[in-house]
Order: structure tokens, then sequence, then C-alpha cells
């Protein structure tokens, strides 16, 4: 038997001594959230969101699904908690909320990386569906070149060992690249002509904006850059981990990467620049290699700035998930505390929830979902109905654990009347946000959720929205204020905003996962994210508390809330001596 089926074999059998249930295509968790105490030493790490055992993470590499595995690569370094040494490290699962953690798939060691694997992504090549990856490599002088690997083993289920190709580095700078500008290659895509490969790079171009350069390949070994970027901005810096992908106009699947043409088919570009990710929706024209943006909304036109999250969110990547016929989106999530914390906790970085991603049916924005595998690991309810929150309520949303949840809410509106207006300058819900903290009284709002308070309310999150008026129109802000959450750490960026497109004659919906050191809010069933990273001191493990609050002069109505105490996500790892252990 070879050695990676006896692997899978031990594995399948260790997991059910354990009371794993291991079926294909759901992987069944053991239920481990009463047994286990909580680890006092490490308040901050998540019970449901992904991250390895220890060190730094930063962006998600190459998310693929794969003969009914699906792997996430990830940056990371395998030896300190801080960036370095940049490794693809590599991790499997049945259900992306169960992990199984292996060695990495990629470590520095080539003249074309030895200064670090960067971020790359994978692409399944047709006929034989072959996993191949592109990523960065930084060269031994400090180059940014574009590089190959391809699985050592197919027959292997995990793909544990890569192969970096012969042929690298396959792209490299010249003319007028700055070296240090030419990075994260994307998922490519194949043109109708089903011979053409084509494949975006992040860059800074010669005038210092932020473009994506085109390449061109039949092969994917030899490639050929076209003479213009893609698309570029004249209001941007460098792109960093561009995506560029397909999304159906009403649809409600994803669709593969090479879906070029169709009904409703539409193009969205990502770009990650000043620590957000921001995106453009548009029409792709492969016969012009161009890429047009609807209506004129282009990267940081001033009212709108699409995001995929308006809070702690970067270097995101999606894949196409053939098993369930969705798109999916992963971020990294990066620490808001200090260096010397990270050090001291001997880890940083998460990833996000993976959110299936679809685009708005008023065809403008895109809407983010947990995954719905999550929902499994939904323990005790607690629910109600028809509360009323009379100006200045609080009430305790008792009965959960509540440093490990998801609460899902929703508020309804009585006629507004005497809504507060802001002047009709103010298009930055951020700002916003800051200036109306979650202490601020108005007419309508601040009303949402306290999450990881201590029951003096001494340390607290607000998440909570606001209706206010500009130019005699409604607008509805969102806000995660992290500004009161530990009476320890220095929150970076404590305060975040945005603006949610919604109808107010509708109830206004907010769901949130919270996970010891995470709140990943979704408001408006999905239009708007908020990720924020919290360390509080009193507020850990079964001193967490949350509340629902209405901190206006005016009553709302919660039609319906429900939340669960959530269980803990399976983690496995395979050690040096290839035996699975639990954590
Ligand atoms: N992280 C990688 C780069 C990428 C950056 C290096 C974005 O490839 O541009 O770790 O966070």
């Amino acid at each position: 038997m070879e050695r990676s089926v006896i692997r899978v074999v031990l594995l399948h059998i260790i997991l059910t001594s354990y009371g794993v249930r291991s079926v294909r295509g759901s992987y069944k968790h053991r239920n481990i959230q009463e047994e286990e105490q909580p680890n006092q030493e490490q308040p901050y790490r998540t019970g449901f969101h992904f991250q390895p055992p220890k060190n730094w993470i930063n962006d998600p590499n190459g998310p693929m699904y794969y003969n009914g595995v699906y792997h996430l690569f990830y940056q990371y370094n395998p030896y300190a908690a801080i960036w370095g040494n940049i490794s693809w490290a590599h991790s499997v699962s049945y259900n992306l909320i169960d992990w199984i953690h292996l060695e990495p798939a990629m470590i520095p060691s080539e003249p074309y990386d030895i200064g670090g694997c960067w971020s790359g992504s994978v692409t399944i090549l047709p006929p034989e569906e072959n996993p191949v990856i592109l990523y960065t490599g930084d060269t031994f002088s400090g180059q940014q070149v574009q590089n190959l690997a391809t699985p050592k083993n197919l027959s292997d289920p995990f793909l544990v060992e890569w192969v970096k190709s012969p042929h690298n580095p396959l792209m490299v700078p010249y003319d007028d690249i700055d070296p240090n500008f030419f990075r994260d290659p994307t998922t490519a895509w194949r043109k109708s002509d089903n011979k053409t490969w084509c494949v975006i790079v992040g860059n800074q171009d010669s005038d210092g904006f932020g473009a994506a350069i085109l390449y061109t390949s039949d092969d994917f070994v030899s490639w050929r850059r076209s003479d213009k970027p893609l698309h570029f901005s004249g209001k941007t810096k460098m792109w960093e981990c561009p995506d560029f992908y397909p999304v159906i106009n009403g649809g409600k699947n994803g669709v593969d990467t090479s879906v070029i043409n169709g009904v409703g088919v539409m193009h969205v570009l990502k770009a990650s620049f000043n620590d957000h990710d921001y995106y453009v929706i548009g029409n792709y024209d492969e016969n012009r290699d161009g890429f047009s943006v609807l209506d004129d909304v282009d990267f940081m036109d001033d009212e709108v700035q699409l995001r995929y999250d308006y809070g702690v969110f970067y270097a995101s990547k999606t894949f196409y998930d053939e098993a369930k016929k969705r798109r999916v989106l992963w971020g990294w999530v990066m620490e808001a505390d200090s260096q010397s914390d990270d050090v001291g906790k001997g880890w940083s970085g998460l990833q996000s929830m993976p959110r299936s991603i679809l685009l708005d049916t008023n065809g403008k924005q895109l809407i983010q979902w947990p995954i719905e595998e999550v929902e499994e690991l939904r323990g005790k309810k607690v629910a109600l109905e028809n509360k009323e929150l009379t100006s200045g309520t609080l009430f305790e949303i008792s009965g959960l654990t509540a440093s490990q949840a998801d609460v899902e809410v929703s508020f309804r509106l009585p006629n507004l009347e005497g809504v507060d207006s802001i002047d009709e300058k103010s298009f930055d819900p951020q700002l916003l946000c800051r200036q109306m903290d979650a202490s601020v009284k108005g007419v309508f709002g601040p009303f949402g959720l306290l999450v990881l308070a201590s029951e003096d309310l001494t340390e607290k999150t607000a998440v909570f929205f606001r209706i206010l008026k500009r130019n005699e129109k409604y607008v509805v802000l969102m806000c995660s204020d992290q500004s009161r959450s530990s009476i320890k750490t220095h929150v970076k960026d404590a305060i975040f905003g945005s603006f949610l497109d919604v109808d107010l004659n509708q109830e206004i919906s907010l769901r949130t996962l919270i996970d010891h050191s995470i709140v990943e809010s979704f408001g408006g069933k999905g239009k708007s994210c908020i990720t924020a990273r919290v360390y509080p001191k009193l507020a850990v493990f079964e001193n967490s508390h949350v509340y629902a609050f209405n901190n206006g002069t005016t009553s709302v109505t919660i039609p319906r809330l429900s939340g669960w105490s959530m269980k803990k996500a399976q983690i496995a790892e395979l050690d040096k001596r290839r035996k699975p252990t639990f954590t």
C-alpha cells in the first residue's frame, strides 16, 4: 500500500476511535464542547474560525475543492509569530469547518523563491483536472517572479507534497515592471477558444498606479505579457492579491472562473490596497482583453467604495466550489493588538469564516453569507419574538456560551419621523461611526448588540445601526465599535463603519459570529460585513455576555432573535511521524 493511502486509513481509524464519524462530503465532528476545559492561558484562540496551532499566518492562498477534499493553503511562518520565512502551509477539510493540518506544501528553497513563497492561486487544468499552483517567489536578489508547482502524487487524497517546476521562474519583471511590485497571480481562466489561459498579476505601474498585468499562455508554462493591463486605477497604489471572477446577475449559484459569456454574466475585479479589499463590478471583453466597470463606478470613486468587509479583512481569495456550485471567499483577519502580544501568545492571524458570495439582485454589489456548514456547529438555542426595545433598553440574551456564539436578530422601525440629519457631504461611514459611537444617543439608534461584554459593561463591543437623513434621503449606518472592548489592550482602528443599502420598510437584520477574539458581523443579510478583533480581559469564557440594546430616543422592535452556543470545530494534525494528533 502507498504511504499516503496508509496515512488516510490510519487517520480514518483514529478519527473513528475518537468518536468522529468521517463521512465523505460531510465530515462530522466529535462533540467536544462539554468535555473541554477552556484554556485560560489562551483566551483569544478561536473555537470555529480557522487557525493553525501556532505561529504567524497571513493571506489565504490557492483554496480549492479537488477529489472530494477542500484544500486551504496560506502564508505561514513555520518558526515564529511574526512575518518571515514565508511558506505555503496546507490544511484539508471535508466541510470547510473541521480541518486536518498538514506539513507545508512549499517552503523557500530555490533561488527563485528563497526570500519567500508568497501569495498565489490554484487552477484546475482540464482534461485530467489536475491542480497546479501559480505563486510569487521572492528571489535571492529580492525580485518578485511568478512560479509553478504541481502535486507530486495525484493519487494522494490530500496532495501533501508539491514539486516546483524546473521551468521556474515563468514570469519575470522586465522593462517597466518594478521588481518590487509584481506579485500574487490569480486563478487562471480559459478563453472561449478553449486554448488560451489568462491570468493577472498585481502591480504598481511606472506612474505609481495600481494595475493588473495580464498574461496569456497555451501551455501554462510559457506566458506572454499583454501589451496593456486588464485594468488599472489612477486613484490607488499597488494592487496586492487581485482576484477576477464571473458572477451571474440574478443567479443563485456561483460559476467556474472560466465562464466568460452567457446570460447575466458579469465580472468582479478585487484588489487589496490601503489595508482593505475593494471590488468593482463590470464587463470582461475577451476579444479586446479588456474590463470595463459598470456605471463608471471605479476603485476609489467618491461616493461608492465597495469593500468585501469594512473591518479587518485583507488579501482575500475566492474559489469555485464545484461540489456545492458556489463561489467561496476567504480573507485574512489580522491581529489588532501589538506584535509583542502576538509573540507572547505564540500566534498571529486568523482566516475569516468562509463566505459564499453572490451578486445582489440589483446587480450593483455582492452579498456574502457564512457558508451553510457552520450551522452544523450550532448547539443550544435561545430565541425570542416581538420584543420592544424602548429608549435606553439593555437586556441580556442569556443561556448562551457568549464567547462562542452565532446570533441572528432583526429590527423593525416605526414611522421615521424626526430622523437625525447629517451633512450632505458626509460620505465616510467610518468617520460617522467615530463621531457617533455607541454612546451617542440619536433619534433612531444606536440599536444592536453588545457582544463579548463583561457583566458590569466595562468591556463591550457594540455592533449597531443608526438611521440618518442626508439630502432628504434616509441612510442606514452600520458600525462596529471596539473602543471599549478591553480594559487592557489598545486595539488598532477601534471603530468601523459602512452604509447599508436596505429598504427601511423591511426589517434590518444582523448576524454576528462571536468567537473569543473575532466578531464577524453581516448586516442586511450580507450586504455589508464588518469584522473586528478584540481582546477582552474580563469578558472571557463564561464571564462573557451578549446583550441587545437601544440607545436611541425612539423605540424599535425585535420581531425575531435566535442565538446559538457554538461547538468547536474539530481539528487534527499530522505530526512529523505522520500520525494524526488532536489539538
Ligand atoms: N502578502 C504576501 C504577498 C502579498 C501580501 C506576502 C498581501 O504576496 O502581496 O506574505 O498581504
